[in-house]
């Protein structure tokens, strides 16, 4: 498998190079205690088409979150006790640094939404980077004024403002597991929920009024409102370990891993389960080996998994599912990439004017090429920055809407210069493609006949 992703590298570079895809990318932790350092590292891998990217050498990663705007992953590092920041990008992905200070084994980090700070859940408290200078600092939490900071801290999951950190605690803490409600801008705990299970993890629903929250030990996934952190249901599930919601807040995407069987216990369970929150009941159980953490692609559809030694890509639609290898034991994961949006086919009218549509190569003219208003594609929006026609960039002239087909709906006319145009004696077809300011894709195509200007070219040569 390693050979077969290392061959497809090149291909991947070449891909990127012509701007041609918007592909998103699956971050990996992968770390085993007993393994040797080079297998302590977050591999990048393409999700088009599953090859390897690349991999960043990190010590003892667990947790891995991305910043909003995609610059950047953290991981949370657990032998190593410290953070890592990456610089990540379309075609490089370096360390940036991997800070000490952090408050104990880290497993957990959760970035806020305008990705200035990340949170991270280690098993001696809470610490926090600030993103803007990767300063590490041991988070001092209240309760009522009074420096309350509990050990044992699993997971840490934000509200969709931002505004509201909720951390789950594990059964090492001496207080049991519980869940701490915490404001993210002065460290007080709002409310506090006290348990004797152990706490896996916590995520808040999109419009942030529940809180989900896997147990170890309790064979159940527990919901709380978020403004009380009061329990107001339960679903009947297996060991949860890591949970993900859907975009739409419908689904609950469980991994349910058993690392330490206690005695009288049956096998252990190793197993995805699908949750439909409306009806909070379990629609779908899918067994994988050891399954920890979960992403979504950006399109929602499919899931990824990370396995005791590969990560799971499972199609959301038909259940099949491709294995990736080549890991060691990977821990968390993350995805980052743009949802592709399908490009819009506009009309477009080569040489307003004229039906012939004559394009005379090695002419030092212009061709003017309108782009067609329709009631559906407004031109006004139309980012003339980014658009080509047959490889040629528009012209910084003219362009003034107008409409220039009877229609009653404004058209846009952009000038190319003939020399740059991309076009061949013969050629039949051209096309002009470009973006919108609000980043919509669109493209149209009209007839062409190409011809070379064989006689002025003779004349011109013929004068130097
Ligand atoms: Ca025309
Ligand atoms: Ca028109």
């Amino acid at each position: 498998m390693r050979g077969r992703l290392v061959v497809m590298l090149g291909l991947t570079f070449l891909l990127f190079s012509t701007g041609a895809t918007a592909t998103p990318f699956l971050y990996v932790t992968d770390w085993y205690p007993s393994g040797p350092a080079l297998d302590n590292r977050v591999t990048i891998v393409d999700l088009q088409d599953y090859a390897v990217k690349g991999s960043v050498t990190v010590p003892s990663p667990y947790g891995i979150s991305i910043t909003p705007d995609g610059t950047k992953a953290y991981t949370a590092n657990w032998q190593n006790t410290t953070c890592s920041a990456i610089s990540i990008s379309l075609t490089s992905n370096t360390l940036i640094e991997t800070m000490k200070g952090v408050a104990g084994h880290a497993q957990h980090i959760a970035i806020t939404p305008d990705g200035t700070r990340a949170f991270v859940a280690t098993d001696s408290g809470i610490s926090v980077i600030e993103t803007a200078t990767n300063s590490i600092s041991n988070w001092i939490t209240t309760l009522q004024g009074v420096p309350y900071t509990l050990p044992g801290v699993s997971y840490v999951a934000l509200s969709p403002d931002g505004n509201w950190l909720f951390a789950t605690y594990d059964f090492y803490n001496t207080y049991g597991g519980s869940i701490a409600k915490i404001d993210t801008a002065t460290g007080e705990i709002q409310a506090y929920f006290q348990y004797t299970a152990q706490l896996t993890s916590a995520v808040v629903n999109p419009d942030g009024t529940r809180l989900y929250v896997s147990s170890q030990s309790d064979n159940r996934i527990y919901i709380f409102s978020t403004a009380t952190l009061e329990r107001v249901d339960y679903v009947e599930a297996a060991h949860g370990l890591r949970m993900l919601l859907s975009k739409d807040g419908t689904r609950l995407y469980v991994t349910n891993n058993i690392w330490t069987p206690l005695e009288g216990d049956p096998v252990p369970l190793n197993l995805l389960q699908i949750i439909n929150t409306g009806a909070n009941s379990v629609i779908k159980e899918i067994p994988l080996t050891k399954p920890v953490g979960l992403a979504l692609t950006p399109d929602e559809g499919r899931l990824l998994v990370s396995c005791a030694s590969g990560v799971a890509v499972v199609d959301l639609a038909t259940q099949e599912i491709v294995y990736l290898g080549g890991f060691t034991q990977p821990k968390e994961i993350a995805v980052y990439g743009a949802v592709e949006t399908p490009v819009l086919q506009v009309a477009i009218d080569i040489k307003p004017g004229s039906s012939v549509n004559q394009i005379k190569l090695k002419d030092e003219g212009k061709v003017p090429v309108a782009i067609l208003g329709d009631p559906a594609f407004d031109v006004t929006t139309v980012d003339r920055g980014t658009v080509e026609f047959a490889g040629a960039p528009a012209l910084s002239i003219g362009g003034l809407p107008e409409d220039v087909n009877g229609d009653g709906l404004l058209d846009l006319v952009l000038h190319f210069a003939t020399q740059d145009l991309r076009l061949q004696p013969g050629d039949t077809q051209a096309c002009l493609s470009g973006k919108t300011w609000s980043g919509q894709a669109f493209a149209g195509c009209d007839t062409v006949r190409v011809i070379e200007l064989k006689a002025k070219k003779a004349y011109k040569q013929g004068k130097k």
